[in-house]
């Protein structure tokens, strides 16, 4: 008889052998078929680890330990990305140096992935911060600055009140900061800036090479928000002005009612004199510029505005004038900060000229304008608009346009939503930005043989009260002479956002030690692109566009051989608390995985987190579901006793056995490993039920089980002797023809009236089956037979009188 199963001792003592073996060690063998699995390197916390990022790791653990099985080169790493806010806060309050927080955090973050038996090869380990890897995050922002793609501007950018710090539009969510949530306002400030702009249609368009879930595609593709329309001038009357307008709509141009420009619009204080309600406006003003983007463009919000008493503007079709009002709904970051307002069409306007009593009229038939129904008629017939009457909105956009630009008073405009994104952060635990400002020569790159430019040492790592980084207050370090002129110089003392190292990490770990280049072009050639990559969809509009974005970059400057990082994206839905709200320390419903693993194991934690649920959904804790995986794989381990000596499998069993190795194989693929397992417990609730299991059953059972629980599969494969180590053995094959159930039950009938039921093969022949049939029935045959009948897998009728 077995013991009972102790993962303490079987987890470490395989953990072990693995390290020593270097197991998971992959070689840049360029011979081999190739397999890339990636994870979302994690933010080294002080918290460590916690169970939601168990869920994504274990699922490309399976997949990464069944290609190894399968004969591929599997590259599967792991990395810290830790710079960031979290460990500079902790670093101020304790007075620790950042470095020695990161250093902790990571041991403590490793040691925990460790206990876990994760596959990774840990000899490709990275960090962010480490001067040879940001060496390079360096050295690609020098590419984007001698390509024009980083430039330095004057904006008002999103600053957290609480963080001292710029953030990307992406970083404030509902109006906070992501990650402190206090109050984000506005505020000018000189910033770094990348062109991620000038990719958005590559980012588009990339989309369709790629096989991604179909809900990230919508979002990056609704977040770069491409939009085709048209640029419209208006005269201001009696002015030299023209007041251009964007509107994605130019078939209403006849159904304009009314202008409004954004409160912030520059023709506001150009016609000052001409303004005669002038303290309302700036009153006006004044509120709106309280208000976040984010506020004013909500579409619920009740509408307000000033008309520019003083100023109307001349509709370029038809020459009617109109009033120009401001509204903060019209936002100065988008378009051209100023609309035609169309009511009978825009649901905006309709509400703004409802609440202001402006007229509205209809321009595109099928609405219901009359009833004060408010309907967006995208398509339909032209009414109303002279010249464009009858046609079709489509028909009419092209004519409207070509007219437009015949007359030179507008022109097609594509637009977007995306805006440049702001790389500098006015903080300590950054990459430093490589660039040194000169009087003379402007803004001038550092030499790429200066590299990498390395953090200074600060006294103190608190930000400056005006919001300059910590290390503006090194004078020695900042400094310096001009590498153009020779002249006195200032080192940039801004530093990179936490997205600059994960935008190209990737990469490294195919030749994570090279010093003369980011990774050599053998590595980059055979590893790219990336085969498998799962990570939060909270990371779609962030990490997920920047990294396109610089990889596409790196492609057009033939540093990488792909235009594309990531040949497949999937992600995975968050582990709630056992009350299905999110795990918070204030709700006292955090889990600890340290914990379960001490009184579960890591391969019940591993076993339990795949088979929570549905892979893309989020599902909550369960204890008791923890157990349940455990009492899975105690009977597992009981199997033991019951094994026979047939390598084969048993005719019984045959079948299920190749159903279960074929729905397996392709769960794993497919997110499904909820599944897999749930036909795995079936498969051994078949072996209890016979008490018997074969030794070839058992063997192939084990390595399907293999990718969802190392340790305990690896331990029964060493029991039975079977040859190497599990992880080194080939993935079970299934025979499609044997995967369908070839003995049936059919009913037998005598006169048409069901008398018993018989299992035959599928394939046996007529005679035997009325045979099998007739003993049966055998006691219920009284007459005398006149008919047998088989319908073939379905009947016997026996006929008699
Ligand atoms: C007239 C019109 C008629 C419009 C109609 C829409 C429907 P997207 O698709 O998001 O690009 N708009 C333009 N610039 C704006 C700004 N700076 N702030 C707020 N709104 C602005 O939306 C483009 C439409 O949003 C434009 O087309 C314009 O309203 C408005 F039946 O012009 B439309
Ligand atoms: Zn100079």
């Amino acid at each position: 008889m077995s013991e009972v199963y102790n993962h303490k001792i079987v987890e470490k003592k395989w953990q072990k052998v693995w390290d020593d073996e270097k197991a998971f060690k992959v070689e840049n063998d360029y011979s081999k078929p190739k397999y890339y699995a990636l994870v979302e390197f994690p933010y080294p916390s002080g918290q460590g680890l916690h169970v939601g990022h168990p869920r994504p790791y274990t699922a490309l653990d399976i997949v990464a330990r069944k290609r190894r099985m399968q004969g591929y080169n599997v590259l599967y790493p792991m990395g810290w990305d830790a710079f960031g806010l979290p460990t500079e806060n902790y670093a101020i309050k304790n007075k620790i140096h950042p470095k020695v927080v990161t250093k902790n955090n990571v041991q403590r973050f490793k040691e925990q992935l460790h206990a876990l038996g994760y596959s990774f090869d840990w000899d490709r380990e990275i960090n962010t911060t480490d001067p040879n890897y940001y060496h390079w995050t360096q050295w690609i922002f020098l590419k984007l600055f001698k390509a024009g793609l980083a430039y330095k501007s004057e904006m008002p950018i999103n600053w957290c009140t609480s963080c001292k710090v710029g953030l990307a539009n992406e970083e404030v969510v509902n109006g906070v900061c992501e990650r402190c949530g206090s109050e984000v306002v506005r505020k000018v400030k000189s910033q770094w800036m990348l062109k991620i702009t000038e990719y958005a249609d590559k980012l588009i368009e990339g989309l369709d090479s790629v096989d991604y879930v179909e809900k990230v595609k919508v979002s990056q593709k609704n977040w770069i928000g491409k939009s085709e329309g048209a640029e419209v001038d208006f005269i201001v009357k009696g002015k030299e002005e023209k007041l251009r307008i964007y509107t994605t709509r130019p078939d209403t141009l006849f159904g304009v009612t009314y202008m409004v420009v954004s409160p912030e619009h520059p023709m506001i204080e150009k016609y000052k004199e001409d303004i005669k309600n002038w303290n309302a406006v700036v009153e006006y003003k004044e509120m709106a510029a309280k208000k976040s983007d984010f506020e004013r463009a909500e579409l619920a919000k009740e509408k307000t505005g000033v008309v520019l008493d003083g100023l109307t503007a001349i509709n370029p079709v038809n020459g009617k004038e109109i009033p120009i009002w401001i509204s903060d709904y019209v936002l100065m970051t988008y378009g051209t900060g100023a609309i035609m307002a169309v009511p009978a069409h825009d649901e905006r306007d309709w509400e703004f000229a409802k609440k202001f009593g402006l007229p509205i009229i209809e321009v595109v038939a099928g609405g219901d304008v009359q009833n004060e129904a408010f309907t967006n008629v995208a398509t339909g017939t032209i009414v109303n608009s002279d010249f464009l009457n009858g046609l079709e909105v489509a028909d009419a956009k092209k004519k409207i346009i070509e007219f437009l630009s015949e007359k030179g008073i507008g022109e097609k405009k594509v637009n977007f939503k995306l805006r440049d994104w702001v790389f500098s952060r006015q903080r300590y635990w950054g990459e430093p930005i490589p660039i040194i400002a000169c009087d003379k020569c402007g803004y001038v790159p550092l030499e790429e043989s200066e590299l990498p430019l390395e953090l200074p040492e600060v006294d103190s790592y608190m930000p400056t009260d005006n919001g300059e980084s910590p290390i503006a207050a090194m004078t020695d370090w900042v400094n310096t002479t001009c590498p153009c002129c020779g002249g006195p110089a200032k080192r940039e003392t801004d530093t990179m956002p936490q997205w600059a190292g994960s935008s190209w990490y990737f990469l490294r770990y195919t030749d994570p030690d090279n010093n003369e280049a980011l990774a050599s072009k053998e590595a980059l050639n055979y590893w790219l692109p990336v085969d498998w990559y799962n990570g939060g969809m909270e990371h779609t509009t962030l990490h997920l566009l920047y990294s396109r974005f610089w990889h596409k970059f790196l492609y057009d400057n033939k540093i990488v051989p792909t235009s594309e990082p990531y040949q497949k994206r999937t992600s995975h839905g968050m582990i709630l608390g056992e009350n299905g709200e999110k795990m918070s320390k204030s709700r006292g419903n955090v889990v600890n995985p340290d914990d379960i693993i001490t009184e579960y194991g890591a391969d019940t934690l591993r076993t339990y987190e795949m088979f929570i649920g549905a892979f893309e959904l989020s599902a909550s804790w369960s204890e008791d579901g923890v157990k349940g995986c455990r009492r899975f794989l105690d009977r597992v381990w009981k199997l033991q006793d019951m094994i026979t000596d047939d390598l084969e499998y048993s005719s019984d069993l045959e079948t299920k056995m190749h159903q279960t190795i074929k729905k397996v194989s392709a769960d794993f693929e497919s997110l499904k490993y909820n599944t897999a397992i749930a036909s795995m417990m079936a498969l051994i609730n078949e072996f209890y039920k016979k008490n018997q299991v074969t030794k070839g059953e058992f063997k192939t059972f084990i390595t399907l089980l293999n990718p969802v629980a190392p340790h305990i599969t690896e331990e029964l494969w060493s029991i039975l002797g079977f040859e190497g180590k599990i992880y080194q053995a080939t993935w079970p094959e299934f025979d499609e023809e044997k995967t369908v159930e070839n003995t049936i039950e059919i009913a037998v009938q005598i006169n048409g009236k069901t008398k018993g039921t018989i299992a035959i093969n599928r394939e046996e022949a007529k005679e035997d089956v009325i045979a099998k049939a007739k003993e049966e029935i055998a006691d219920k045959l009284t007459g005398t037979i006149v008919k047998e009948i088989y319908v073939p897998g379905r009947i016997v009728n026996i006929v008699q009188k």
